[in-house]
């Protein structure tokens, strides 16, 4: 089957929303760190829209800091990809225009490089995951002793992480007398633009201080609060629309209709007008960041962990589990939504009503799995920030204990048919080893966990209430199994 392209695009059926715009006219304005699935699905599809509304110095150079698979999907295809929203009503799919270039880093660093020297190019996202930030995720420092920034540190013109390359665009633009660009951090990290900053700044200063001086001064880095389902594309995706394209598409992203953007409006030189495409453009990016975080994003972790233990491959699976869905429910009433500041006129009920519909929605296969991973970068901004606020308050855990509980469980790495579990994680061997080091006993192993101080700060980690509810819930699963945990907790819930 032929593949979609520029030249194929007109064999598309007529139905297939495509991009209606000269995109030979369109120039690279964005460079986008991190093109995975989710960028595809949400940013590209934003700036889609004001490309095709004229706005035409605002296309995508897209860069992966890892694998060339993005780039070998989308370069044959002119970068064109199927946007394919599933939801109640079926799926429906839309040709996508804004990726003008894919670049591989590791293959060509001076490419990036000189894309982001770039006089055209004015805006700088990521989307790199949280682990891409090279930083502790309970304090939010930089790791010194990483690989890829001892590596930057030794070779600043020469990077291998998101952060050498922004100080080596933000550097090679200062010697050349152009502004800077804006970087904008589009990850689930708790204010991820300030965070940003203070990385990038940590890094400059150790090797350029006078570079730190001027982008203190001049770079600003605004926060966002990114939302938007898109479960991993898999190889029955790509056929069922091919099918329906007539055209093979390896490039295609799946997701859900709903999605959401909030940007703080500071930007060095201007931006796309995305507010006209639904984004928000606010003042102060907090309380929606919170919001996302601790019901979306927690709860997400939480059915991830309990719903594999459970034997449930999907998100829409574990939430037909009556007990797990109300579990989430409860999680989202009782213990995070009460410690939440909540945006200017947000409605909490709609919103949690929605994430409810959100994960059931039986036209997304994400997978438990893939939620799972990198659990120690992610709870420490999904999970651990509520468990802080609820301590404080002196209100009970119950629910949040037991998705960490099901947390260390999982990355024990064995379930409890006894198979074993493709544990992804940057600290997989340390989570591993302080499972196994508590010898099946609840206690121990919680102990050895929450000494692993990349996740639990001290005051958490020496807080005899947090021990203890984490202890009973996974002593509970481990006497009982984790559907036997579950609905042990919701019965006590419910007395
Ligand atoms: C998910 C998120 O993979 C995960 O950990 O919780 O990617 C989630 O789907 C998005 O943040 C939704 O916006």
């Amino acid at each position: 089957m032929r593949r979609l392209s520029a030249a194929t695009l007109k064999d598309l059926p007529p139905e297939v929303p495509r991009p209606g715009y000269d995109r030979t006219a369109c120039t690279v304005g964005i460079v986008h760190l991190g093109i995975g699935a989710f960028h595809r699905a949400h940013q590209a599809v934003y700036c889609d829209e004001r490309l095709a509304a004229g706005e035409h110095d605002w296309a995508i150079c897209g860069a992966s800091l890892r694998s060339p698979a993005v780039h070998d999907q989308l370069a044959p295809q002119d970068g064109l990809y199927t946007e394919a929203v599933s939801g109640p009503d079926g799926e429906n799919l839309r040709v996508i225009g804004a990726v003008k270039e894919v670049l591989v880093a590791p293959e060509d660093p001076a490419a990036l490089a000189a894309r982001l020297a770039a006089p055209e190019t004015r805006i700088v996202s990521l989307t790199v995951t949280e682990k891409g930030y090279c930083h502790d995720p309970a304090s939010g420092a930089l790791l010194h002793d990483h690989p890829d920034i001892r590596h930057d540190l030794q070779h600043p013109e020469h990077p291998k992480s998101v952060l050498g390359f922004l100080l080596a665009g933000l550097r090679r633009r200062r010697a050349a007398g152009l502004a800077p660009f804006t970087p904008l951090s589009c990850d689930n990290l708790p204010h991820n633009g300030a965070t940003l900053r203070g990385l990038l700044l940590e890094l400059a200063e150790a090797s350029d201080p006078a570079l730190a001086r001027w982008i203190e001064a001049e770079v600003p880095f605004p926060a966002t609060m990114i939302d938007r389902i898109v479960p991993a594309t898999t190889d029955v995706d790509r056929d069922r629309i091919a099918a329906r394209l007539g055209l093979r598409d390896e490039g295609a992203v799946i997701c859900e209709p709903f999605r959401q953007w909030v940007i703080e409006d500071r930007f060095a030189q201007g931006r796309p007008r995305w507010e006209e495409s639904g984004a928000q453009l606010v003042d102060d990016v907090a309380p929606y960041e919170e919001m996302k975080l601790r019901l979306l994003n927690g709860s997400h972790s939480l059915l991830a962990y309990l719903g594999y233990l459970c034997g449930h491959k999907t998100i829409a699976a574990t939430m037909a589990d009556e007990p797990l869905r109300r579990l989430a429910r409860i999680f989202m009433d009782r213990e995070a939504g009460p410690t939440l500041k909540m945006p200017p006129g947000a409605d909490l009920e709609g919103y949690k009503a929605d994430l409810i519909a959100r994960f059931a929605n039986p036209g997304l296969q994400h997978r438990t799995w893939q939620i799972a991973m990198d659990g120690s970068q992610k709870l420490p901004q999904r999970l651990l920030g509520t468990a802080r606020d609820r301590l404080e308050a002196d209100a009970p855990i119950d629910v949040l204990a037991l998705a960490l509980a099901g947390w260390m469980r999982y990355a024990g790495g064995r379930d409890e048919q006894g198979q074993g579990i493709e544990v992804r994680d940057p600290l997989a061997p340390i989570l591993a080893e302080a499972y196994a080091s508590g010898a099946s006993d609840a206690e121990r192993i919680v102990a050895a966990f929450l000494k692993i101080a990349d996740v639990f700060d001290s005051d958490l980690a020496g807080d005899p209430r947090f021990a203890g509810s984490v202890t009973a819930a996974l002593h509970c699963m481990l006497e009982k199994g984790a559907a036997a945990a579950v609905r042990e907790t919701l019965a006590r819930l419910d007395s």
